[in-house]
């Protein structure tokens, strides 16, 4: 055993909890003891809390953080829950709450035996996973296909701009969709619960993180795309991005991880991992040391070699410049917290940075390097990368959906031309209902489309939301995906709108249960009619879902 690993009987445990692939990644032994001190919690045996480690990893990781200190959720310390008592964790676990916490029971999710075991989990002490250096994660590194045996050129006739990377959730993989035919290209075993697609600046690799952290880097010119290369970055990831400055494309790939806090940056066609930085530091506002400051959305720059990285708890933006990684310049602006996700306006100059738990947008000028202003907006603020389009009054606008409220904040995002609305909340929409999480439009659109995934409303979170952009005053119009998609019983949520390259069509997530029928849906954008329902039994639990040319180029 590695001595990193040594000392952490903690950590062994919650390895344990992990998938087997992680274990093994990480090189540690079998669990030798609970992952959590017994304390004066509610009892519980190994095999319950073995059990609870893979459903909090799974569930609750991301929202309360793997200490449990919270973020996009609440802190879960024993000291706070504790006092709350089993009976009402219960409940809230159950039955969801109105700032965007899943109904777990109610929707079937969790069986009753899962909620108490997980009330009665979350009342124990946390421990902490283990770190990971460099040499833990070039231990990690598998060179499927090296370089040199792969093609000069593309082997295949998909017109693979207009391919789409659907996340498979619950199976562990991605799905590539022809944009053209609507064809499933093919099915490609990745982490678990795949987080996000993000490509390389030519469009030739596809790189897909999975909430696990394995990493796995796609050749799309393959007669049939294929993994070429893996890696394992930490225990949790959920962000990854790809160098696309001039004379930078393809070079370098970027991956963000929860645990360990850290990013590291890796040969964007083999993924060695070359550089490993801790994000482990003294936040904004609080000036207090954060152990667990976990790397959220990474963007990267169009105009400069750097990235954009988020530091989520400490309320940084680290702008890293990766010209000489040996003598790594990066820039540390300090915004609100908690940042999560965010993209750029329509220019790629400034990064709309969501500081969720602030309720503000961070505006962060790439060019000058510096916070350019920060924008009060709704209740948890939540928009993948937002949403661009011009607005008829007052002219280029980014906006934002909320997790915690029913409205749309459309920000003005033309200081030149456009100055008195600049960096302002032009407008407040009502949308879908709360409980969105994404938002879209596209240049040659002229609407704008809002989802509702985590509203309590069944009806709602089965719907999606459409608004005529020179009309906004109307109001969304609602239409039932789900409903088109006809695919029977099952707790359906429509999710993440995403354009295909030409601009014309809408595709959507309707994510069911991994035992229940799922299916993409595509609506024709100009008459906002049913085009093509996508189902496949193969299809499991599709999640996000991400177009080559619309992402390689910031559009959105
Ligand atoms: Fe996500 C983006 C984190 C839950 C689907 N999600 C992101 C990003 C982060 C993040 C940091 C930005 C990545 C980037 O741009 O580099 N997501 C988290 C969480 O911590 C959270 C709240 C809880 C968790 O346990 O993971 C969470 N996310 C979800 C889901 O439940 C979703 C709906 C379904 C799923 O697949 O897990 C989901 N997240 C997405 C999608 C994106 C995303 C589709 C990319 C949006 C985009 O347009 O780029």
């Amino acid at each position: 055993m590695k001595k990193s690993y040594k000392n952490t009987l903690t950590a062994l445990a919650v390895l344990a909890a992990l998938p087997l692939s992680i274990a093994n990644a990480a090189d540690a032994a079998a669990p030798a003891a609970p992952a959590v001190a017994a304390s004066s919690a509610p009892a519980m045996t190994e095999a319950e809390i073995k059990q609870a480690n893979q459903i909090y990893f799974e569930r609750c990781a991301g929202c309360h953080g793997v200490l449990r200190k919270g973020a996009t959720g609440k802190p879960l310390t024993p000291d706070i829950v504790s006092i709350k008592g089993t009976a009402f964790l219960k409940k809230t676990i159950a039955n969801g709450t109105p700032l965007g916490m899943p109904n777990f029971g109610t929707s079937g999710e969790l069986t009753a035996d899962q909620v108490d075991l997980m009330a009665r989990y979350i009342q124990q002490t946390p421990v902490a996973p283990p770190e990971m250096g460099l040499k833990d994660i070039e231990a990690t590194w598998k060179l499927i296909v090296p370089v040199k045996d792969r093609p000069t050129k593309k082997m295949n006739n998909f017109n693979i701009s207009n391919v789409f990377s659907t996340t498979l959730r619950d199976s562990g993989e991605v799905a590539l969709i022809d944009g053209d035919t609507k064809e499933i290209i093919t099915i490609l075993k990745t982490g678990y619960a795949v987080h996000i697609s993000r490509y390389s600046a030519s469009g030739r690799y596809l790189y897909v993180t999975g909430r696990d952290s394995r990493l796995s880097l796609i050749d799309l010119w393959m007669p049939t795309p294929a993994v070429v290369a893996e890696v394992k970055t930490g225990v949790e990831a959920r962000s990854v991005e790809t160098s696309k400055f001039k004379g930078w494309e393809d070079k370098y790939a970027i991956s963000g991880t929860y645990w360990p806090p850290q990013y590291v940056i890796h040969e964007g066609d083999t993924l060695k991992p070359l550089k490993v930085v801790a994000t482990s530091g003294i936040a904004s506002e609080t000036n207090e040391f954060v152990k667990e400051a976990r790397v959220a959305a990474i963007v990267a720059s169009h105009y400069k070699p750097e990235f954009m990285v988020n530091v989520k708890e400490t309320g940084k933006v680290l702008i890293v410049n990766y010209s000489d990684l040996n003598n790594l310049k990066t820039v540390t602006i300090d915004t609100p917290r908690f940042l999560h996700d965010g993209g750029f306006e329509s220019t790629k100059r400034y990064f709309m940075d969501a500081a969720n738990a602030s309720n503000k947008i961070a505006v962060i000028d790439i060019k000058e390097g510096k916070l350019a202003a920060t924008v009060d907006v709704g209740k948890v603020p939540h928009p993948g990368r937002g949403a661009n389009f011009i607005d008829p009054k007052f002219g280029p606008v980014w906006a934002t959906s909320h997790l915690g409220e029913d409205t749309i904040a459309v920000i003005g995002t033309d200081p030149i031309k456009h100055k008195q609305h600049a960096w302002k909340v032009v407008r407040t929409i009502k949308g879908l209902g709360s409980g969105s999480l994404f938002i879209k439009s596209h240049p040659k659109s002229t609407n704008l489309w809002v989802d509702a995934p985590l509203n309590k409303d069944a009806k709602t979170s089965q719907s999606i939301g459409v608004l005529d952009i020179n009309n906004l005053d109307k109001g969304v119009t609602v239409l039932p995906i789900a409903e088109w998609a006809n695919l029977g019983e099952g707790a359906k949520r429509v999710v993440q709108p995403e354009y295909n390259k030409a601009g014309d069509e809408v595709w959507f997530s309707v994510w069911n249960a991994a035992d229940k029928k799922s299916a993409i849906v595509v609506v024709d954008d100009k008459t906002r009619k049913l085009k093509k329902v996508i189902t496949d039994p193969r299809l499991i639990t599709p999640t996000g879902h991400f177009n080559v040319n619309n992402t390689m180029h910031d559009i959105y």
